[in-house]
């Protein structure tokens, strides 16, 4: 095994552990061995985030253990932003994105949001536990050419459907392509809320709002 796959190994680990100055450490040397952020993300730090998950569920982890693991990953995502989200560019579009009511769950989410940066698009976060009317507003301000909202509960995901039905209040449905995403979310559920999009992760979120926007890469 050579030091880069090592390094993965140790990087799921460490994360797993919930051991943030090891992942921040590794993060580094990844990057100095040349090493993708994106590999480091894909490769190491979501499956470890997986694997908390699982543990979480078989009753192995509780809260806190998932908290530091969120820390560690917090840890690696700060050092991978600027990487990741290069600015200066001119906006090609404008996005809007929050964590629905209920849900405090923001990892996904922020990493949506650098990826959407990087791609050149000026993001609006509005956080974790967003009402509905919060939502409204955020699009009357900035006239976002979409709007994502993240859930990772099964409930918390029903909050899309009010949000949804907010925006159709307020006159602003045609205005925006609505994203809803988050782990228990399907391309299925968003189609029986009448979502516009649904993506699975970040990068495929990039690509297809491009693609519907008729914007080239
Ligand atoms: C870390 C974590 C926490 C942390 C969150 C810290 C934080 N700052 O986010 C803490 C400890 C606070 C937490 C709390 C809870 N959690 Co939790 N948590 C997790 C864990 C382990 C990882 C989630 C994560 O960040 N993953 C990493 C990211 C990168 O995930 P990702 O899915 O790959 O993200 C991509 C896509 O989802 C997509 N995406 C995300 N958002 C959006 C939005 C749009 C618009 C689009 C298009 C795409 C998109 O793009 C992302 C980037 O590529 C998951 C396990 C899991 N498998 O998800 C459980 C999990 C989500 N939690 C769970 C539970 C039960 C809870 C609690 C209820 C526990 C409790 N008893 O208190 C609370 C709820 C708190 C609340 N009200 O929200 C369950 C949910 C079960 C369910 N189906 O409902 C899970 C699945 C664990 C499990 N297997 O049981 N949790």
């Amino acid at each position: 095994m050579n030091r880069q796959e090592e390094l993965l190994d140790e990087l799921y680990d460490v994360t797993i552990d919930g051991d943030r100055e090891a992942v921040v450490a590794l993060t580094n040397e990844g990057l100095a061995l040349g090493m993708k952020p994106l590999d480091l993300l894909f490769d190491a730090l979501i499956p470890a985030l997986e694997e908390v998950g699982l543990l979480f569920e078989a009753g192995t982890f509780f809260v806190p253990e998932m908290l530091v693991a969120a820390g560690a990953m917090q840890g690696a995502m700060d050092v991978l932003r600027p990487l990741l989200a290069q600015t200066g560019a001119k906006p090609v579009g404008t996005f809007v994105m929050g964590t629905v009511k209920g849900d405090i769950h923001d990892i996904g989410k922020n990493l949506c949001n650098i990826m959407l940066e990087g791609a050149g698009f000026e993001v609006f976060d509005l956080g974790v536990n967003v009402p509905e009317q919060v939502f409204v507003e955020a699009i009357r301000e900035h006239r976002p050419q979409a709007v994502g909202m993240s859930a990772f509960l099964t409930t918390t995901i029903p909050m899309f459907t009010p949000t949804i039905e907010a925006i159709q209040q307020a006159g602003l449905r045609e205005e925006v392509l609505i994203y809803v995403g988050g782990a228990p979310v399907t391309q299925a559920y968003c189609d029986s809320i009448g979502a516009d999009g649904y993506a699975p992760n970040a990068s495929a979120l990039v690509r297809d709002l491009k693609t519907r926007l008729g914007i080239g890469s």
